[in-house]
């Protein structure tokens, strides 16, 4: 095994006992009668963040590079066997995502092709099951894998104007590597997207590797050029000793992998056995090699160190044949120690970041709780110790002082029901402009503005009007979460100087992260549709399913920023809530304390022990906290294995 695969299995132990350990905070706060729906909410999605997690990994390529062998070498050499088809000429005809998925029974779904022929994007199709063909199998069974696994090569032949329409062939494309036969057929894959479920102990902690075609069908699935390849978190763009760099290499790179990724960008330079010779020094391959290496690192701009030569197919074979000295010569080891070095520990920190915002906002209110109650139990037993010996008129008036107080507290508790009606009316006003009703509108008028015109120009002001729309909502959200902002921190305020209570400031949101992703989109299909002036009808069709895919990203971005500023409103009410809840409750208990002494002699003392008790409980209950709460934090922080050594330069 090597280094990557068990850095990636320890990355996943990790998660989940972390996930377990606050599962099991979760269910002491609520034995302690501590925990409160927000509260449970705001631990059940750090839960879910970390059993959620995917860390995926795109091949991208020219065909016949060794895509595919790669990910056989990488990942899948203790099958015994080649897994993923790898040959000769066009192979993997379809993008393909191996991934596993416990709420699926292990198998192939295979999306067919003439799905193209719809408006309906990757992403919206994932979400009917319908419209996949399924394929399952026994994932003991190797060998109905492998055949499983076949369907990625199947090929049919449609006619030339289907395959224009689909997407799948540019007439206008002089050196287009496929043509018409003479019936005016052209070979294409029976299948537009492939998604492998198995469970195989790698993609159960969360990898997801995606194998993408050759021979530039990237772009014609907006999908992968919009989202899959620019969200993977590293991208391994792989290129072969023998061909050197050819103009389409070029073209894969500047089109798919250079623009939007770069952190987590790997060339590869495979085949490297192809330079071995028996009859050269060890010495005089290296540096051929190494030229090699420095050729490509010119062309495409890269430093060296980014170029990782390799042979997939010697590495499959010795990992296979457990043949240590032609897996040190296959050169893999080095490309995996890289792999390791900086994908894993990148996601663990944000991660690991995510969950400590999370865990650290939960545990501070439940700190505060629990601070405002020992403070209360030690105010009292004070109050009620100065009642020792006195007579019924002094207890009298402090029956009084207390009414007193909570009178003042109920003209405060009016304010903050008036703070809940505005705050509701802000939270209703951030949902509208959120809301996928608002975005429907948006993307209704920029398909028909793009309908209207058959023109470059009516295709690249739709697309525009749905951008600035988008930028206008965020725009107005951004003043939207101020107001809400402003409200809270002078209702913060005021209860803290009236109440002596203890709220620190409102917790802070950032529309940042979906900003730069509206940013991240609008370049992209700038990069891809710009330049576009004639209109051909396939030109048509492509940039139609690339509006939807753009529309379905937007999407997203609403959704996402839904959800974050969903959580963030709770957030932001919920210690005011509690922290008002337990002054209350405080009040209460004070004044009835008092009644009972007014009302029967020996209560004092009685109540003087009942508080006794009180405090020890929460002096008990305070330590628990906190000994839960450094055991989730030491398991944070716990980096699960000692950085491998440096990568030696190639
Ligand atoms: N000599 C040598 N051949 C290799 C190596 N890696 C892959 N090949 C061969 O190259 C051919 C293409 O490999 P694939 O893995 O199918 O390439 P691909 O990039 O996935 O190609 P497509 O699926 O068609 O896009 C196959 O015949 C492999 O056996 C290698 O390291 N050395
Ligand atoms: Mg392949």
């Amino acid at each position: 095994m090597s280094g990557f695969n068990e850095r990636i299995r320890a990355y996943g132990a990790w998660r989940t006992g972390l996930a377990e350990a606050i599962g099991r905070y979760g269910r002491w706060l609520a034995d302690a009668g501590l925990a409160d729906p927000p509260l449970q909410a705001r631990l059940t999605r750090a839960i879910e963040r970390l059993r959620d997690d995917r860390l995926s990994i795109a091949f991208v390529a020219e065909f016949s590079r060794g895509k595919s062998e790669l990910i056989n070498a990488l990942f899948f050499a203790d099958y015994g066997q080649r897994i993923v088809p790898s040959a000769a000429g066009r192979t993997t005809m379809c993008p393909t995502e191996l991934m596993w998925d416990p709420a699926q029974p292990p198998g192939i779904r295979l999306l067919p092709i003439e799905t193209r022929l719809r408006d309906a994007s990757l992403a919206e199709l994932r979400a009917a099951p319908s419209e996949w063909h399924g394929v399952t199998f026994d994932p003991h069974d190797v060998a109905a894998l492998k055949q499983a696994f076949e369907s990625v090569r199947q090929t049919k032949r449609v006619r030339v104007e289907e395959a224009l329409l689909m997407g799948l062939y540019d007439e206008t494309d002089a050196d287009s590597p496929i043509t018409p036969d003479d019936q005016d057929t052209i070979e294409v894959s029976c299948w537009r997207h492939a998604i492998v479920n198995v469970p195989h102990p790698l993609l159960e902690t969360g990898l997801v590797v995606i194998d993408t075609p050759g021979l530039n069908a990237l772009g014609a699935e907006p999908e992968l050029t919009l989202n899959l390849i620019p969200s993977a978190h590293a991208v391994l763009f792989v290129l072969a000793a023998d061909a050197g760099v050819t103009r389409t290499d070029v073209q894969v790179w500047r089109d798919h992998v250079s623009p939007s990724h770069r952190a987590g960008r790997f060339v590869v330079l495979n085949k490297i056995d192809g330079l071995w010779d028996e009859l050269r020094s060890a010495v005089d391959v290296d540096r051929e090699i190494d030229e090699q290496v420095a050729s490509v690192a010119q062309v495409l701009q890269l430093p060296a160190q980014r170029i990782f030569p390799v042979s997939a197919q010697k590495g499959l074979v010795a990992k296979v044949t457990s043949d240590a000295l032609l897996l040190s010569r296959s050169r893999l080891p080095k490309l995996e120690r890289a792999l390791s070095r900086e994908l894993v520990p990148n996601q663990q920190a944000i991660v690991r970041e995510q969950v400590r915002r999370e865990f650290d906002e939960a545990f501070a209110v439940t700190h505060a709780v629990l601070s405002a109650r020992k403070r209360n139990v030690v105010e009292q037993v004070f109050e009620l110790d100065g009642l020792r010996g006195k007579n019924r008129t002094a207890v009298e008036q402090m029956a009084r002082r207390i009414r007193v107080e909570r009178g003042e507290f109920e003209q405060s508790l009016r304010k903050l029901q008036a703070l809940r009606s505005v705050f509701g009316r802000q939270q209703q006003a951030i949902r509208t402009t959120v809301g996928t009703e608002r975005l429907k509108r948006h993307v209704r008028a920029a398909r028909n503005a793009m309908r209207a015109s058959r023109l470059s120009v009516g295709l690249a002001e739709g697309m525009g009007g749905l951008m600035a729309a988008a930028r206008a909502d965020f725009a107005r959200l951004e003043s939207q979460v101020h107001e809400v902002q402003t409200l809270m921190a002078a209702m913060y305020t005021s209860f803290n100087r009236e109440h002596a209570l203890t709220l620190g400031s409102p917790l802070p949101v950032s529309l940042r992260r979906s900003l730069a992703e509206l940013d991240r989109i609008d370049a992209l299909h700038d990069q891809h549709f710009g330049t576009l002036s004639l209109v051909t009808t396939e030109k048509w069709a492509l940039t139609r399913r690339f509006f939807e895919s753009v529309a379905v990203r937007i999407r997203d971005v609403y959704e996402q920023s839904a959800r974050e500023l969903e959580t963030w409103m709770r957030a932001v009410m919920s210690p005011i809530e509690s922290q008002v809840k337990e002054h209350q409750a405080q009040l209460r208990r004070r004044f009835e304390s008092v009644q009972r002494i007014l009302e029967a002699s020996g209560q004092l003392e009685a109540r003087l022990a009942e508080l006794e008790e009180s405090r020890a409980q929460v002096e008990q209950q305070s330590e628990a906290l906190h000994a839960l709460g450094s055991e989730i934090r030491t398991l944070l922080e716990r980096r699960d294995a000692p950085a491998p050594e440096p990568v030696e330069a190639a």
